[in-house]
């Protein structure tokens, strides 16, 4: 799988460990139950084929694009999906508000890479295998792009959902269940990062209050911008 990312600054290697208050782990933080952020998870080559498999399918059949919202406000993020198309607030199997034609079918290396998202996450082969993400949300977001806090509620399965991250540096700010205020977290996701959300934290409040301009290694693909895939099960059926 991924190679980790170098250690940081003044971070001890794993073998010197001592358990001591220190930098924050690189490995694997469960954030809230549930919630677990896995660091530097994909490879480059694995985000440079990412890269360029997303740059395949915002070109078409459904274009990439600013979903326009009840209110007619229009999100600054850009989405493409994959198998169902989500417009707000519902999936359909055909692009209703961008174009009208039937969505791309998720491709089964892509259920795959999901699976193996869940397994490392939870460190559990069984809950990997049974994992059946049915859609992608691919999210583009330049750098002023941003995205309000809300909860993801429009699928009618409560199996985890998985985030991957690829270019620039995000503060991802992970909430509570109750409401889009405090109590909050703020965590960065950074180019090859892997967040999976289950259990109890499957329907917390969430948002994207910043991306960092120039924060992603080039060689990750993405030279500006940021890209974030993740994968869900809506539990539709047809
Ligand atoms: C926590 N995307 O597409 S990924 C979204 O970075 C969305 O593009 C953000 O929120 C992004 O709906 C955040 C992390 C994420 C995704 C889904 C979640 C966190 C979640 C669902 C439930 C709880
Ligand atoms: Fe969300």
């Amino acid at each position: 799988m991924a190679e980790p990312r170098d250690r940081g600054v003044g971070e001890p290697a794993p073998e010197l460990d001592l358990g001591l208050p220190g930098p924050p782990s690189r490995t694997r933080v469960e954030v809230a139950p549930g919630a677990v952020h896995r660091p530097g998870w994909l490879s480059l080559e694995q985000q440079r084929r990412l890269v360029t498999a997303c740059r395949g399918w915002a070109a078409g059949p459904v274009p990439i694009r600013h979903t326009r919202l009840p209110t007619g406000n229009v999100m600054s993020v850009q989405t493409v999906c994959l198998g169902w198309h989500w417009s707000p607030y519902r999936y359909t199997r055909t692009a209703i508000d961008a174009g009208g034609a039937p969505v791309a079918p998720m491709p089964p290396w892509l259920v795959e890479l999901g699976r193996a998202a869940v397994t490392e996450a939870y460190d559990d082969r069984e809950a990997g295998s049974e994992y059946r993400p049915d859609t992608a949300l691919i999210n583009f977001y330049d750098d002023r792009a941003r995205m309000g806090m809300h909860q993801d509620k429009d699928e009618r399965s409560d199996q985890p959902v998985v985030s991957l991250s690829i270019g620039d540096t995000a503060v991802f700010r992970f909430g509570n269940t109750e409401n889009r205020n405090r109590p909050y977290t703020d965590v960065e996701l950074r180019s090859g990062d892997l967040f999976v959300f289950g259990g109890a934290s499957r329907f917390a409040y969430h948002g994207v209050p910043k991306v960092i301009a120039g924060s992603a290694d080039p060689a990750g693909g993405l030279a500006t911008g940021r890209l974030n895939l993740t994968l869900r099960v809506t539990g539709l059926d047809g």
